[in-house]
């Protein structure tokens, strides 16, 4: 059997955490034979939350759980950590200014960002869900100057499911069928879902769906798919975005495999330059894994319309990236 990997969820008591817990607990992350000791980061308000899913992972008695170790500090909480989730954060409230924004999340994840820097394992890898997601990741990747760079990372993974999944049914195909899809640039509403590389059954999609579809209505729907969804539900998305964090790190940690050609995911990582996106931004690309990293698909066309749509969500990223420079959080 294998040594426990360490993983730390922050927010554990938080919805998303919640979640995810019980998966992560179950195997899905890193497999049946391996198992993890878990380390739940909360704030003191939280802690009485994470502490009650604590007795619930006890009541599973999942053998993948070796340990479940709940904290309010952050250097216990990365202390030997493997896989850091960032899912607790300050997102964004209603008539909140950008510059508060900013703020509280530079409070947040600056210090996490040194936590991991000081104490997590060589092999950190480190996956931000809490929004401005791009942006706090680039923050404790700012703070963690020992940590290479490309161990800190943003999802997308969520809108990229969202995109196959819509795609899938504008189709009327599984979205198995489904290849090539990308979300390019900032984990927000000017992200810009790409079919112009996609395919159905190896066929382009755009000639199956509609191209003003594709680069209209689809485009704004993938967007503002988190507004559906609270629209619908009656809260925010949280089963989906769980189930993303886990494959984000699943793929990352154990490659995204043999696939056929145009077959990629799309996570937001560290811009060594490609396609234009100014190096160091937290970027969303078409990315595959091999070996425990992510690279970027390269040498996709990009036409006019994409070139618009991409540049126009880095510039937002430019922009949180100035104003945090600005305040001095990085
Ligand atoms: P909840 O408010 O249910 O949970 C957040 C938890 O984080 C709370 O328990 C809170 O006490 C804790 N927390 C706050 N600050 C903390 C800190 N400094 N250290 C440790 N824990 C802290 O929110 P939930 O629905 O779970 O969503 C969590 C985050 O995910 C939000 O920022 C949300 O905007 C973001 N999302 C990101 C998505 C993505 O695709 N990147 C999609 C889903 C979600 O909207």
């Amino acid at each position: 059997t294998h040594a426990p990997i360490t993983i730390t969820l922050t927010g554990a008591g938080g919805q998303i955490g919640y979640a995810a817990l019980f998966r992560i607990a179950a195997g899905d992350l890193l497999g049946p034979d391996q198992p993890v000791a878990l380390r739940l980061l909360e704030i003191p308000q939280g802690m009485r939350a994470a502490e009650g899913a604590a007795l619930e992972l006890a009541d599973c008695a999942f053998p993948t759980l070796a340990s479940v170790e709940i904290t309010d500090d952050a250097n216990v909480a990365f202390d030997g950590a493997n896989v850091a989730l960032l899912v607790g954060s300050r997102p964004r409230s209603a008539g909140m200014e950008r510059g508060d924004l900013l703020a509280a999340n530079g409070a947040i994840f600056g210090p996490q960002g040194r936590a991991i820097n000081d104490r997590a394992a060589d092999d950190v890898r480190v996956v931000v869900v809490g929004n401005p997601a791009n942006t706090n990741a680039l923050i404790a990747q700012q703070h963690a100057p020992d940590v290479p760079s490309e161990r800190f990372t943003a999802l997308t993974r969520l809108d990229h499911n969202r995109a196959v999944g819509l795609l899938a049914a504008e189709a009327g195909t599984p979205v198995a069928d489904i290849s090539g899809v990308t979300i390019w640039g900032n984990h927000s509403a000017t992200q810009y879902p790409d079919l112009s590389h996609a395919t159905v059954r190896g066929r382009p999609a755009l000639d199956i769906v509609d191209a003003s579809w594709a680069r209209g209505p689809y485009i704004e729907r993938v967007a503002q798919r988190g507004a559906e969804i609270i629209e619908v539900r009656g809260g925010s998305s949280v089963a989906s975005a769980a189930n993303a964090a886990i494959e984000h790190t699943r793929d990352w940690l154990l490659g995204t495999g043999e696939r056929s050609a145009g077959h990629w995911t799309s996570a937001a990582i560290v811009s060594r330059g490609e396609y234009g996106v100014p190096a160091g931004l937290i970027s969303s690309f078409p990315v595959t894994s091999a070996g425990g990293n992510w690279s970027v698909v390269e040498g996709l066309d990009i036409d006019a319309f994409s070139r618009e749509r991409i540049d126009a969500s880095v510039a937002e990223l430019a922009a949180e990236r100035d104003a945090v420079q600005e305040l001095g959080l990085i």
